[in-house]
């Protein structure tokens, strides 16, 4: 309750900055609110006349909306485009020679790759999955470190028109294996290693323990790109193949496969309240639409910007902002290996400085992180070239905000923060820079044509001040269509009954101030925001239990200070609790077991063990308390409806 108090009695308010202002392609609120009102008068319009203007059909659409079969909607349906053309032939005309990529790897090597460059890599890459017997609606798996072929690898799926899914290359073998499961993916394409902060991430190695599992026959084929000199572990003759060797004589071009508007683009899996992971599906059409407008008017595009987004790919910032966004407006973009904190907290500072970067997009964590390490060092640094900076992944901290504001964009550059997720495709909640005035902590105005609201349980608005549940009125082109073999999941997870299955529920609470400004709580289900990564407590309550040892978990979130929230696992072994050294054992252990499981991103920071859980007396765990033990605060919650009250001293007892 205090962040939420002491964010709404916010009160600081910057406007664009004149000269930023007068540049910028929404310029003003006048032109934000005509925007708005087009999009509420002529809503079908508004988005067919921005699909007609943006993206290179080829074949135009009749029909902007097809409402039919809602939730299940479709998007300028009998219209026919490829989105790698969209984000690479159209541009060869005229900006061939325009820098696409400055790459800048783990240990500082730099590499610039031209539109026309990428061109010839995509296509060439594409008559290489080609050859494997890749085509239309074929599933492909990427795991791959941040390096120019995982883009390579997405835009050459989107060109033969396969669907990729991209995994998080911290993520684990288990992972890896649910996700190829769940895809049915004819291809997995990897490093032999990947390599972050000087260390070694042994890809190729967990791809091979993740097809070892039974799961993963519809797998053919692993392409392996060697990004380091050591080769690959072990090798499997006749299903891997080394990516040089695949694309060694393939033509340099290669002609695109037309799709259809909503046939799938990518599916990118994240987590949920309850089981395990949802494969979000994105469309080729409405999803492009989304990344190129929203990438337009947040960022303010302009041609001679150096964009730089430090999202992973494996992350859906990354598929819109990174792979398609800057690449199909012609941007010139930064990519990044590594990590901010490698060789030292000065590394992003000194990548801005050095490759003159204009608008700068990251997470708060980083910025957290960051300022815990040097709040005074981007001053060491020439920052002057950045006109707008962002924020994206959970919720700011005003302080957070006003450092990144003072320190990094020296008072002159809006910071866009920008409120969206997996499943809305593109940013959804945030100012357009040159036309409205920000709020640190706040993610301020809907962008014109998304209906965004705050309701309460029957889906009647709420006043200013109170909170709600975060809704979206109506469907938009870049809203996730379905979930990947679960539609009924689908639907009633984002549909539900309780508003009629009209407004898409996103799963976070939200309040707006008297302005009309949006402030996002944070989430309303079992999910975990950390480090901006969303994790499922389910998944880890069921990586801890699938261990020998345990016969219980229930996991929490606690507020952390640089990670936004700690994950806290309370644990029932099968044998007696462990106390002492062997608590500490047994600890280590069992986050190390979830480090194998899902990804070290998803460790428990804090394992305490009890007998038991506290309990209704009908079985049900109680997570209020569990929450409450987690902060170390007093429960103040009534529990006489719990089994074994006398569990809760023990598991407050139990802290670490
Ligand atoms: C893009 C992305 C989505 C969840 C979302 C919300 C949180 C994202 C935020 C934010 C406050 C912001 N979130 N951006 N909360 N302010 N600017 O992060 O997608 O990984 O699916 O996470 O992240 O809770 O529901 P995703």
């Amino acid at each position: 309750m205090s962040t939420l108090d002491s964010i709404l009695r916010e009160t600081r308010s910057f406007d664009p900055a004149e000269d930023f202002r007068r540049k910028a392609t929404v310029s003003g609120p006048d032109a934000y609110y005509a925007l708005c009102e087009q999009a509420d008068d002529h809503y079908l319009s508004f988005w067919g006349d921005l699909a007609r203007e943006l993206i290179s059909w080829k074949k135009p659409f009749s029909r902007v909306l097809d409402d039919s079969k809602a939730p299940f909607f479709k998007w300028f349906d009998d219209g026919v485009l490829n989105v790698s053309y969209n984000c690479l032939d159209r541009h060869l005309a005229v900006n061939a020679n325009k820098i696409a990529l400055i790459f800048e790897a783990d240990d500082g090597d730099v590499t610039r790759v031209t539109y026309s460059e990428l061109h010839r890599r995509v296509c060439q890459f594409a008559n290489g999955l080609k050859s494997l017997g890749v085509g239309k609606g074929d599933r492909v798996v990427i795991y791959m470190p941040m390096v120019i072929e995982a883009i390579v690898a997405m835009q050459a799926c989107a060109r033969i028109g396969a669907i990729h899914s991209v995994v998080f290359g911290g993520f684990s073998a288990g992972a890896v294996h649910d996700r190829i499961q769940d895809a049915g993916a004819k291809v997995v394409i990897t490093a032999n290693e990947g390599l972050r902060g000087g260390k070694i991430v042994p890809l190729k190695a967990m791809v091979d323990e993740a097809l070892a599992m039974p799961g993963c026959e519809t797998v053919t084929a692993t392409v392996v790109y060697q990004r380091t000199n050591s080769g690959a572990s072990t090798w499997h003759d006749g299903r891997d193949i080394w990516w040089h060797k695949l694309i060694d004589g393939q033509p340099e071009s290669c002609e695109p496969e037309w799709m259809q508007a909503d046939d799938p683009l990518f599916i990118l899996y994240t987590s949920g309240s309850t089981g395990r992971p949802k494969g979000i599906q994105h469309s080729s059409a409405g999803y492009l639409l989304g990344a190129l407008n929203s990438f337009r008017w947040v960022f303010d595009y302009k041609p001679s910007d150096v964009f730089w987004c430090t999202a992973d790919v494996g992350w859906i910032t990354g598929h819109s902002y990174v792979c398609y966004g800057p690449l199909g407006m012609g941007a010139t973009q930064v990519i990044f290996e590594g990590v901010p904190t490698y060789p030292d907290a000065g590394r992003f500072w000194r990548m801005i400085e050095q490759h003159k970067v204009t608008t700068f997009y990251t997470a708060p964590t980083a910025i957290r992180t960051l300022i815990k390490l040097g709040a005074e060092l981007p001053k060491q640094y020439d920052l002057s070239s950045l006109r707008l900076l962002g924020t994206v992944g959970e919720p700011i901290n005003p302080e957070a905000w006003m450092w990144y504001y003072e320190m990094v964009g020296d008072e002159r550059c809006p910071i866009v923060d920008t409120w969206w997720q997996t499943e809305t495709g593109s940013a959804m909640i945030a100012p357009l820079p040159g036309a409205i005035a920000t709020k640190p902590g706040s993610c301020t105005l809907p962008l014109p044509g998304i209906m965004a609201d705050i309701v309460d349980e029957s889906g009647a608005p709420v006043e200013p001040g109170k909170g709600g549940f975060l809704v979206i009125k109506r469907p938009f082109p870049s809203l996730v269509r379905t979930i990947w073999n679960d539609p009924e999941r689908f639907k009633s997870t984002y549909f539900p009954e309780e508003f009629n299955g009209q407004y898409y529920l996103a799963g976070d609470s939200a309040n707006r101030d008297e302005s009309g400004y949006f402030w996002i709580m944070g989430r309303i289900d079992d999910v975990l925001n950390v480090s901006g990564h969303r994790l499922g407590t389910m998944e880890i309550e069921s990586a801890l239990v699938a261990n020998p040892l345990v016969a219980e978990a229930a996991v929490v979130g606690k507020p952390h200070e640089v990670k936004g929230e700690a994950v806290v696992a309370f644990v029932v072994l099968k044998g007696p609790r462990p106390t002492g050294e062997e608590a500490k054992r047994l600890t280590a252990e069992l986050k190390n077991w979830v480090a194998h499981e899902i990804g070290k991103l998803a460790q428990p920071d804090d394992i305490r063990f009890g007998d038991n859980l506290p309990k209704t007396r009908s079985g049900k765990i109680m997570r209020r308390l569990l929450r409450s033990i987690a902060r170390g605060e007093e429960i103040a919650q009534d529990v006489s409806t719990l089994e074994n009250p006398q569990i809760l001293s023990q598991l407050q007892e139990s802290a670490s």
